[in-house]
């Protein structure tokens, strides 16, 4: 049944209401003892879905956005606010305020808490890599400030936080090691302690390596041999997180499920932990979603300022559609599947590569209401 958010109300048991303005809806729900039907409800049993989000939606100052995280969403990841450098600053100062509120928000509404993320090159002070006068520090001084920071963050939240984001980014796009100031101070075996570390300051927690266009053959191909490499030696890794930051033509629906399988074969929770299609013309010929890559862009790269046609919706809907199918039918192998964001106001796509740009990666519009690409999701749910 095709089922159109705006026209018709759609209701767990399937029927719809025509026309109705949407408080009217939700007030004929109510008297109906109905509950209509969200991403939540509708992914209930199949996996988690969630979203990143910001401090002003945490403090629960985001009257648009805070709503529907609390309503759509159960599981939550901080966009910023427990990465280096925003928790820990200086050498001698963690600033756990930001951090201690979102955990508490996702616990107020009985949401999985995540982190993100430990180790990254990127969002990491350059004090991190440096001793007290500047130089570059050697190994074991860099493993210990790893430990530290580690056993820090991780042990404030052990219990609550239920999986880490370990490991950031830390492939090129052919596969070969992203050649960051972790790989060249301590080596390759940068990335297995930073899992033990994580391990060793809360034994239950689920643990992640997470990066970027894992679709693309080389560097999926490097994965999985990193993957295989770790899990041979033992270290605690419970899975992959594919970042999903698509376009609307890339990666194919095919090229997503052989990912799956790609890392699932190695009996590795598969997520989706940062989705998000970017609907724009490019203005770099890269795909990445690597934040260094930034491209100016003239009138023709911001076309839809004015709001996206209903065509360019559609696309974004099937967009959608073609991906949450992949998602289901590897529902078994799959935790959760998380946005990168909540309404597209304040996707970071609004400003990558090409800043101020008007972008509609997400299934809430700028209003907070939902798209066509919200019926597609939660209707992707019911070939489950
Ligand atoms: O959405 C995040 C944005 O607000 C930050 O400015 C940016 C730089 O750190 O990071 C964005 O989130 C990134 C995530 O942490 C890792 N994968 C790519 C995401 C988009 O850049």
């Amino acid at each position: 049944m095709k089922m159109q958010y705006g026209s018709d109300f759609v209701f767990r048991q399937g029927w719809s209401v025509k026309k109705l303005p949407g408080l009217l809806a939700v007030v004929c729900l109510m008297t109906q003892g109905q509950t209509p039907v969200t991403l939540k409800s509708a992914y209930q049993g199949v996996f988690h879905i969630g979203a990143a989000i910001n401090q002003a939606q945490f403090e629960e100052r985001d009257q648009r956005a805070t709503p529907i995280i609390i309503s759509q969403f159960d599981t939550i990841s901080p966009e910023n606010v427990l990465k280096w450098g925003p928790v820990h600053p200086a050498k001698d100062t963690y600033n756990f305020g930001p951090a201690d509120g979102y955990v508490a928000f996702g616990e107020k509404y009985g949401m999985m808490v995540m982190g993100h993320c430990l180790v990254w090159h990127s969002q990491t002070p350059d004090w991190v890599f440096q001793d007290d006068s500047g130089k570059p520090l050697v190994r074991e001084a860099l493993l210990e400030r790893m430990h530290d920071h580690i056993k820090t963050v991780v042990g404030r939240y052990k219990g609550r936080i239920a999986g880490w984001d370990v490991v950031n980014e830390a492939l090129n796009d052919d596969g070969t090691m992203r050649q960051s100031p972790w790989f060249k101070i301590i080596g390759d075996d940068y990335i297995a302690k930073a899992f033990e570390f994580a391990h060793e300051a809360d034994p239950k927690a689920r643990l992640y390596y997470n990066d970027y266009s894992l679709e693309n053959p080389a560097k999926r191909k490097g994965a999985v041999e990193l993957m295989k490499k770790l899990k041979g030696q033992g270290v605690p890794i419970t899975g992959i997180g594919l970042q999903g930051h698509n376009k609307l033509e890339v990666p194919s629906a095919q090229a997503e499920s052989d990912t799956i399988e790609a890392f699932s074969a190695l009996g590795l929770e598969v997520n989706i932990s940062e989705l998000d299609v970017d609907v724009l013309p490019r203005t770099t010929n890269q795909n990445s979603a690597d934040i260094s890559a930034t491209a100016a862009g003239g009138a023709a790269s911001n076309p839809y300022v004015a709001g996206l046609p209903d065509e360019m919706q559609a696309t974004l809907a099937k967009r959608y559609a073609d991906l949450f199918a992949v998602f289901v039918k590897h529902r078994k192998d799959m935790g959760r599947v998380t946005f990168w964001g909540v309404t597209d106001a304040n996707s970071w796509l609004n400003n990558f590569p090409t800043r101020g740009r008007t972008n509609y990666p997400l299934l809430f519009d700028r209003q907070g209401k939902p798209k066509p690409a919200f019926d597609a999701v939660v209707n992707a749910a019911h070939a489950k």
